[in-house]
């Protein structure tokens, strides 16, 4: 098992928003959940966000359009299979999280994320500028994603970007728009965006990035289907507020 990160790689973390660490799933394992993946989505097991739901620029416009049935999003991946939770509370990932957000008790939320993203050649769509925050509601905006690579991920399928250091920027509202994706009109994000760096990652890598980290990611431009594990993990002490849709499923210590 790898040890527990070193104090220069959670001062990168802490400067940069995001860690990638190669390698920190087997192969055996990786291809276990890409079986569980694939024999799910043909047809759809629910629940499914599909691309025609989440009216990104490139999706189909409705689910009875060309490509309308494609998946986007496999919710509900924690209560899948018991491969999907092992990775969620693996001792790799959790002694990291508890490092990265300096707490012992930490928590995986069932509401947000906790999903497989798919991302298929053909009909998939644009993801804008956006922290991954704007649409969930703690105590503190102090949460992490998890994102493990169940395949190859470039720019070329539609692979991450992220802006290194975006996570402490305080921008004022105007420099969002009205669904808080980054504005391109304004001369200033553009700037931004021009040093945003691709997250090339390998099946077996995980990506982990902060809440408040400006991130996107473009269309599947090759012949194969991209999947990603994604989770997102808070300290217990950093509650969900109530009756928010964060506070919809109860989270799980890990
Ligand atoms: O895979 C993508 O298109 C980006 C997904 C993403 O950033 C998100 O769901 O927050």
């Amino acid at each position: 098992m790898p040890g527990p990160l070193s104090e220069q790689t959670l001062a990168e973390f802490d400067q940069n928003g995001y860690h990638i660490e190669k390698r920190l799933v087997d192969d055996s394992t990786v291809r276990e959940m890409n079986l569980i993946i694939d024999n799910s989505v043909s047809p759809a097991l629910a629940p499914v966000e599909y691309e025609a739901d989440v009216h990104y620029p490139g999706a189909p416009s409705s689910k009875n359009a060309p490509g309308g049935q494609t998946p986007r999003r496999l919710l509900n991946a924690y209560a899948r299979d018991v491969v999907f939770r092992d990775f969620a509370r693996s001792a790799p990932v959790v002694d990291r999280l508890r490092q990265m957000m300096r707490c012992q008790d930490v928590m995986v939320s069932q509401n947000h994320h906790n999903c497989v993203m798919t991302k298929y050649p053909g009909y998939s769509s644009v993801t804008s500028w956006h922290q991954d925050i704007r649409y969930w509601r703690f105590d503190q905006p102090e949460l992490v994603s998890v994102w493990l690579a169940l395949g190859d991920e470039a720019p070329e399928n539609g692979g991450l970007l992220l802006i290194p250091g975006s996570h402490k920027l305080d921008l004022p509202p105007g420099r969002l728009d009205a669904a808080l994706f980054l504005r391109k009109d304004i001369p200033d994000n553009r700037a931004l965006i021009d040093g945003a760096i691709p997250a090339n990652l390998q099946a077996g890598d995980v990506l982990f990035f902060h809440c408040e980290t400006f991130h996107a990611a473009g269309q599947n431009d090759t012949g194969a289907v991209k999947k990603s594990l994604v989770y997102t993990y808070h300290c217990e002490q950093n509650r969900a507020i109530p009756e928010t849709r964060s506070a919809n499923h109860a989270d799980i210590l890990v």
